[in-house]
């Protein structure tokens, strides 16, 4: 049964669990795997997940990017601000999922499936590098019919901001449409996360059709690195791929698009769509604070902390400045904390 309240902001993508140890070369090499990156797991790599916790001391960490996020976003906002929505199976990992949910104030409507189990992501931390490799299973069922559930679609009804991860046009493109829609026609918020290389490379036609209803855009370099290449985009230099994003065609023109790529370390790239038919996109840069590498516990889950500091500075109708320091602030807490984590006690959060 959908808990009614209302709740402020709707995220949609896959709940997986996090299985993250720290490798090294051999490992990667073994399952084909590059330093840095994120895919779906194919037959040769099933027994990747057994490998990291049997040799390499992995540890079972709540992680699918956009529920990173979602309980990024909670941490900041008031109790019962953000709904998180994505399917799991029956079974230990779902309960890990929940508990991980229960203890950030994170609710849930999740889909159950009666065959698959919960996705898993194997993480493989090399230095600051992290390898991800999804098995989707159970995540990989979701469907439109849950989020039409009569209980689940008055959750969406109360919702005024939608955060989409682009992970989830692998899964279900339909259920993304509908939020797109609900979004358009209402004059809500709709945000989508790159999510990942692979997504504008191999999911470009998926991807295209949901730009139209973009409000903000949020990737990093290497996303906007892969959305140039599948594009055909003269340059691929990261300011003129978000000027791309802010300026390409807009279903509801109340609302000029922002584009947001971060860099790591390096300054975060902001374009604003002049007016609602893209005109010519302003640029901004905010540098980062970095801290000190000793400070650094893992970087895997950053981006989805970024994405949540911004996304809470959004819902509370923060200028942009503030959203872009938010995301800051949230991500450098999390990478001193292991995998896609949160610090307990909650922090405040303080303008840099
Ligand atoms: C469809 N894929 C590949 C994925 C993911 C994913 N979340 C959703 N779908 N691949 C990795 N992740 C998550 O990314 C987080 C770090 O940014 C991992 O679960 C990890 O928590």
């Amino acid at each position: 049964m959908a808990t009614t309240g209302n709740f402020q902001l709707l995220c949609l993508e896959n709940p997986l669990l996090d299985i993250q140890g720290v490798g090294d070369e051999a490992l990667l090499q073994k399952y084909g795997l590059k330093a840095n990156d994120a895919i779906l797991a194919g037959p040769q790599h099933m027994p990747l997940y057994e490998d990291l916790l049997q040799n390499y001391d992995a540890k079972l960490i709540a992680g699918g990017a956009a529920q990173n996020t979602a309980r990024g976003v909670q941490y900041i906002l008031p109790p019962n601000s953000v709904v998180y929505i994505g399917c799991v199976g029956k079974d230990k990992y779902a309960d890990i999922l929940k508990e991980a949910v229960r203890k950030a104030g994170l609710r849930v409507e999740y889909r159950y499936d009666d065959e698959q189990p919960t996705g898993r992501c194997g993480v493989v931390i090399t230095g600051h590098n992290r390898s991800m490799c999804t098995d989707l299973a159970a995540a990989n069922c979701y469907k439109l019919d849950h989020l039409k559930q009569p209980d689940v679609w008055a959750v969406v009804e109360s919702a005024t901001v939608f955060y989409v991860g682009g992970y989830h046009l692998t899964v279900c493109v339909p259920a993304i449409m509908a939020l797109c829609e609900e979004a358009a026609s209402k004059d809500k918020t709709f945000i989508l996360s790159l999510s990942a290389p692979f997504i504008p490379q191999f999911f470009k036609d998926q991807l295209d059709q949901t730009a139209p209803y973009w409000d903000y855009v949020i990737g990093n370099e290497a996303e906007a690195e892969s959305y140039a290449a599948s594009h055909n985009l003269g340059s691929a230099s990261v300011s003129d791929v978000a000027k791309h994003l802010a300026a390409l065609p807009k279903a509801n023109p109340k609302r000029p698009r922002v584009a947001v790529i971060t860099q790591g370390t390096g300054p975060t790239v902001v374009a604003t769509a002049s007016g609602a038919d893209g005109g010519t996109p302003t640029i901004k840069e905010f540098p980062v604070h970095a801290i000190a590498e000793d400070q650094i516990n893992d970087t895997n889950g950053a981006g989805d902390a970024f994405a949540g500091g911004f996304v809470a500075g959004v819902v509370d109708g923060k200028p942009l400045e503030t959203c872009v320091d938010m995301g800051q602030w949230l991500a450098k807490l999390s990478i001193q904390e292991l995998g896609p984590s949160y610090p307990f006690p909650k922090q405040a959060y303080m303008p840099s």
